[in-house]
């Protein structure tokens, strides 16, 4: 019998939705992974499962989906990023590197709701006490009324998603290790923490606002 297109088309059908009936659907690695299998000598074998557009493609039974070098937990996030599912929500935040550089980050700022109480979080840090800790939007392109809180991983229990910002996650300022409404002219913030003053370990930086203001912050991290 000549199998026709059509026929084709039905059997490919039935096999995925076998497939996705049964839950073995093949994983997609995302961001920051690989498509692995290991052989019986614990040899590792990866490969490349993005296609040319950089979009994931499906790891095959053996193979697994394996965190690149750096990164860890699933979805892959870097290392030393605090590992709770509320991660995988919040995995736009940006890390600021802490080797005594000062870093500086311009945004658009979005209030909405209580965001006068419930920080965004835009930042985070992997601190290992090598330096002081200064974190403000005591810098010119800052034009609105802001607040700064930071956070420890533990934190990450509490947060609340989507806030005002796209794809942004946020945590009450009830829950901050450090806060700070005005610490220099124009109502702008700054926290500064003495070197080894804190344990080791990842921080996250949430902004917000007084009285539901918004605008441009400039955003400077020094760690
Ligand atoms: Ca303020």
């Amino acid at each position: 019998m000549k199998m026709t297109s059509l026929m084709l088309l039905g059997v490919v059908l039935m096999v995925v939705s076998l497939y996705g009936a049964i839950g073995m659907s093949p994983p997609v690695c995302g961001d920051n992974a690989r498509c692995c299998k290991t052989e019986p000598n614990n040899k590792t074998h990866c490969k490349n499962t993005t296609n040319e557009n950089g979009k994931g493609m499906p790891c095959p039974k053996p193979w697994s989906c394996v965190c690149n070098e750096g990164f860890s937990g699933n979805p892959c996030l870097p290392d030393g990023f605090c590992n709770t599912d509320a991660v995988s929500v919040c995995s736009d935040l940006i890390e600021v590197p802490c080797d005594g550089t000062t870093y500086v980050f311009t945004r658009q700022y979005l209030s909405g709701g209580n965001s006068n109480f419930v920080p965004t979080l835009f930042y985070y840090i992997n601190y290992q006490g090598d330096n002081p800790i200064t974190v403000s939007t005591c810098n010119p392109a800052t034009n609105y009324d802001t607040k700064l809180a930071i956070f420890d991983c533990e934190d990450l229990s509490e947060v609340q998603l989507p806030f005002a910002n796209p794809q942004s996650c946020a945590i009450s300022k009830d829950f901050a290790n450090f806060f700070n409404d005005d610490n220099c002219p124009g109502f702008r913030s700054q926290i500064d923490i003495d070197q080894g003053a804190i344990d080791d370990g990842t921080y996250l930086i949430g902004v917000s606002d007084f009285g539901l203001a918004q605008g441009t912050f400039e955003l400077s991290v020094t760690c």
